[in-house]
């Protein structure tokens, strides 16, 4: 019996050593192996979007000599904005560079970034999204199974339209208008007066048909989708600063070491300055080939009477986003 006993207790040693040893041998293999990461994006190469993403893509496979290596899936591949953040929660993509407008329907903490005439401009921007308010809201995201990485950015938005050279909000009223497939942009365009539609990105067809009378986007997009051949008038209404938000799977991210997982954080935010920087720098030439493209453009439209009608989306924004962090937020952009 005690012989029998000494066996079992010898073979439970080697067992469990050989399992050590094959554990060793897999983690190993692992720290050589390449990792293989999908990059989801709803835009066309050369977007913001792509820019950010590629950006990324170099520095990570760069500084990590390789050990991972980026598909980068562009231009709606993988479905809308809305089904990339899913994808992403349920980590079939790793890595997205989303608008923000739709991941406040993931995090009702974003939709603050989409409160209208918010920032003043781009520093302020930069200060916010950069500092302990833009990290609450990357972190918000963390229930949802995102890692919000950083923040890179579209730009602020202008409106454009085929109807009217649009001066003032009045002539907002009745047009028809695409959004983003957020509710919180459906409920600004109504208070402007317009009759608003979500759709998700692109949009060229439904312009081209007249389905709709106009969008609103940053001047890199009606410039690389070539708005300017659908579309007539803009105003540069500068409405909303709009701001991507770069996220990653949250188990993968967590998966990764500590080291790894500040190279992704570190190389994400790299990109997002560098993005940042070149697309305000390509401003003043996306405008000019509008302008070379026929647009009619109305560079100082009444922005106080847009600002006026859509006032109280902030009183409501308390109740639906949090009232404590849109206090703290408005306190710092004063
Ligand atoms: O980034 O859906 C939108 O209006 C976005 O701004 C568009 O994807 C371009």
């Amino acid at each position: 019996m005690k012989k029998i006993l000494i066996a079992l207790i010898i073979t439970m040693i080697t067992v469990s050593s050989l399992f050590a040893a094959g554990q060793d041998e897999a983690s190993g293999d692992v720290e050589n192996e390449v990792q293989e990461m999908v990059i989801g994006i709803v835009t066309v190469p050369d977007s913001a979007q792509h820019i950010a993403a590629v950006k990324f893509k170099e520095l990570v496979e760069s500084r990590s000599n390789g050990r991972f290596v980026f598909d980068i899936q562009h231009s709606a591949s993988l479905g809308s904005e809305g089904s990339i953040i899913q994808q992403v929660q349920l980590g079939t993509v790793d890595i997205a560079i989303i608008t923000t407008g739709p991941v406040g329907n993931v995090s009702k903490l974003a939709n603050a970034l989409s409160l209208p005439f918010l920032f003043k401009n781009n520093e302020q921007a930069d200060m916010i999204l950069d500092g302990p308010l833009g990290q609450e809201i990357l972190d918000s995201l963390s229930d949802y199974h995102i890692k919000g990485l950083a923040f890179s950015e579209n730009g602020f938005r202008n409106l454009t339209n085929n109807m009217v050279q649009v001066a003032s909000a009045a002539d907002v009223k009745g047009l028809k208008i695409r959004t983003m497939e957020a509710p919180l942009q459906v409920k600004i365009w109504r208070m402007l007066g317009a009759n608003p539609t979500p759709m998700a990105w692109p949009i060229n067809t439904e312009l081209a048909q007249g389905t709709i009378d106009g969008q609103e986007n940053p001047l890199w997009v009606i410039d690389k989708y070539k708005l300017f051949e659908v579309q007539k008038y803009m105003s540069m209404t500068r409405h909303v600063y709009s701001s991507h938000i770069d996220m990653m799977n949250l188990a993968t991210y967590e998966k990764l070491s500590p080291e790894d997982q500040e190279l992704f954080v570190t190389c994400m935010k790299e990109a997002a300055v560098y993005q940042r920087a070149l697309n305000r720098e390509s401003n003043a030439g996306y405008m000019q080939n509008i302008l070379d493209n026929g647009m009619v453009v109305n560079e100082t439209p009444d922005v106080d009477s847009f600002r006026t009608l859509v006032g109280e989306i902030y009183e409501q924004s308390k109740k639906d986003i949090d009232e404590d962090f849109i206090a703290r937020l408005l306190e710092a952009v004063k």
